[in-house]
């Protein structure tokens, strides 16, 4: 295992589930922390939390990462010592509505196509060219086992995880003699505000994604993020899925009264 003790580490999305999670175990191995969403109370509240907790450096700040604009503004006028970025983590996304094609709500394809394939793109593209010059860096995309395997009623979600799949890919034969590591973390059922976001609010309806087996949590997906950044510099774990285990394909799941 490589230290990530005063490493520089990006992460978007860092309000709930997942990115919230992953700020907590960087900083738990002392890595500096940046964390954005846009919610500037709940990212606020985050870092002041973490600074209490961990003897690290913590900036916060609000981002969408779906105005470009914005992307460009707040990154590149980072605070002295957060300028270097060792780590992103494009963790940022959501799904939308879980219905067939021809009955779901463009909206949402918007929302989609513009935070999972837009966003990551704008942000990678505003910190990548530092990367590139130093020659040392690690992007680590969360995907999703729906970037592997399409499902009924997901088109859209779908097309952009398989966009984060291939985005990932090919950055990482345009980065082959950077020496910069590009990864995806792919996780099946993780139980985050994912399908509340996806249900447009609807607490019973995300609650029995989860009922009848044991999902996995937004820790089991950090842990697994930082085992990938910790690896000894020439090893890039290049994907990573990642499954509770009555999971076995994105729509086949063992649910039981447990
Ligand atoms: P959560 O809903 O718990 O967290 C999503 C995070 O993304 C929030 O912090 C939210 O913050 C942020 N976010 C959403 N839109 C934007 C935006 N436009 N700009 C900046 N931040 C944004 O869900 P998860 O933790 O589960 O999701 C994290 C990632 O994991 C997503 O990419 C998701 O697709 C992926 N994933 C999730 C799985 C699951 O089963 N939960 C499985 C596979 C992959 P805020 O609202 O404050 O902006
Ligand atoms: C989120 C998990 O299986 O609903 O990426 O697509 S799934």
């Amino acid at each position: 295992m490589e230290s990530l003790k005063n490493k520089t580490v990006f992460i978007t999305g860092a309000t709930s589930g997942i990115g919230k999670a992953c700020a907590y175990a960087f900083a738990r191995e002392g890595a500096n922390i940046i964390i954005s969403a846009r919610r500037l109370n709940l990212v606020n509240e985050i870092a002041q939390d973490i600074k209490i907790k961990f003897v690290v450096n913590v900036f916060a700040f609000q981002l969408d990462v779906s105005n470009h604009n914005d992307v460009n503004k707040t990154i590149n006028s980072l605070p002295a010592g957060f300028k270097k970025i060792d780590i992103l983590i494009n963790n940022a996304g959501l799904g939308r509505g879980l219905n067939k094609f021809y009955e779901d709500n463009p909206d949402g394809w918007e929302e989609m196509i513009d935070t999972n394939v837009k966003g990551l793109l704008y942000v990678t593209h505003a910190i990548l060219p530092q990367m590139v010059e130093r020659k040392s860096g690690h992007i680590i995309n969360i995907g999703s086992i729906a970037g592997h395997e399409a499902y009924a009623k997901g088109s859209v979600y779908c097309a952009t995880k398989h966009a984060v799949t291939a985005i990932t890919k090919s950055l990482r034969m345009d980065l082959i003699d950077k020496n910069i590591r590009v990864s995806t973390i792919d996780p099946g059922l993780v139980e985050t505000g994912f399908s509340d976001v996806r249900f447009y609010g609807d607490k019973e309806k995300a609650k029995s994604v989860y009922k009848g087996y044991s999902p996995l949590s937004a820790d089991d997906i950090a842990d697994a993020v930082v085992f990938v950044a910790s690896r000894k510099q020439h090893v890039n774990i290049a994907q990573m899925i990642v499954f509770p285990t009555a999971q076995a394909a994105a729509t086949m799941v063992h649910k039981e009264d447990l």
